[in-house]
């Protein structure tokens, strides 16, 4: 739980609006997360949502004044690109890294809401797969489905997994979901404003990959 306490995301402020650098700052650590779930298969995972920080992060980097907030960032692309817009940029990369968030929030969420499979409470099956049909199925085609399907059965036991987030250190289950509540009260603030900029906006795109 180490992990994600430690980087924190920042409180909104009451207009909600996400500052560029916060976020992108306390996203940066959100890849090792994928190194929690202990398999090298979740490595092109891993890689992509490098790639969605990445690009975000040089798009930013540019113009640091322009881009304060992830609006003023995706108003300025808009105008930039014309009909191109959304499917491109950093507009496109904080699309897809919206929806990884979202799975690892919706997953997170669901853990600490205590739901498990009865009969193998240990395993992580039922909170990974509500994370993914809620975040990411809908914008995946049958290949990408079965493979998501494939590689939950190299997903880690629960214990292992909350061991990994508290970086190795032996910590009650307990005092680590609750660890995990806390961050999860900022960083689901971060998300829902993060969609809301898209469906205000209507930058969202329906297809899959
Ligand atoms: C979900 C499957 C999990 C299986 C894991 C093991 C097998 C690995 C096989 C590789 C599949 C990995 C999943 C990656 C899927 C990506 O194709 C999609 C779409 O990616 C976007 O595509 C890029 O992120 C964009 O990058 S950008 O920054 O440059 O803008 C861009 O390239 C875009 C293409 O856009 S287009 O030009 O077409 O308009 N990515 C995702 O779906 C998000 C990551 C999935 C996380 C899944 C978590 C599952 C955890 C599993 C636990 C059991």
């Amino acid at each position: 739980m180490a992990l994600l306490m430690e980087h924190q995301f920042r409180q909104l402020s009451t207009d909600r609006q996400v500052e560029t650098r916060p976020f992108l700052d306390a996203v940066s650590y959100l890849p090792l997360f994928f190194d929690c779930l202990g398999s090298t298969i979740f490595a092109p995972i891993k890689v992509d949502l490098i790639g969605n920080i990445a690009k975000i992060k040089a798009v930013y980097d540019t113009n640091p004044g322009r881009y304060k907030t992830l609006q003023q960032l995706l108003e300025a692309e808009k105008e930039m690109y014309g009909s191109e817009w959304p499917r491109v940029g950093a507009t496109l990369a904080l699309m897809w890294l919206k929806r990884s968030l979202k799975f690892i929030q919706i997953f997170l969420q669901s853990l600490v809401n205590g739901e498990k499979d009865q009969s193998n409470p240990n395993l992580l099956r039922v909170n990974l797969t509500k994370g993914y049909d809620t975040a990411l199925k809908r914008y995946h085609g049958w290949l990408v489905q079965q493979l998501f399907k494939a590689a939950l059965y190299a997903a880690p036991y629960k214990s292992d997994f909350l061991k990994a987030l508290s970086k190795g250190r032996d910590v009650k289950e307990e005092e680590c979901l609750e660890k995990i509540r806390k961050f999860l009260v900022n960083f689901s603030a971060n998300i829902d404003a993060v969609y809301d900029i898209y469906s205000r906006m209507n930058a969202d795109l329906d297809y899959k990959v």
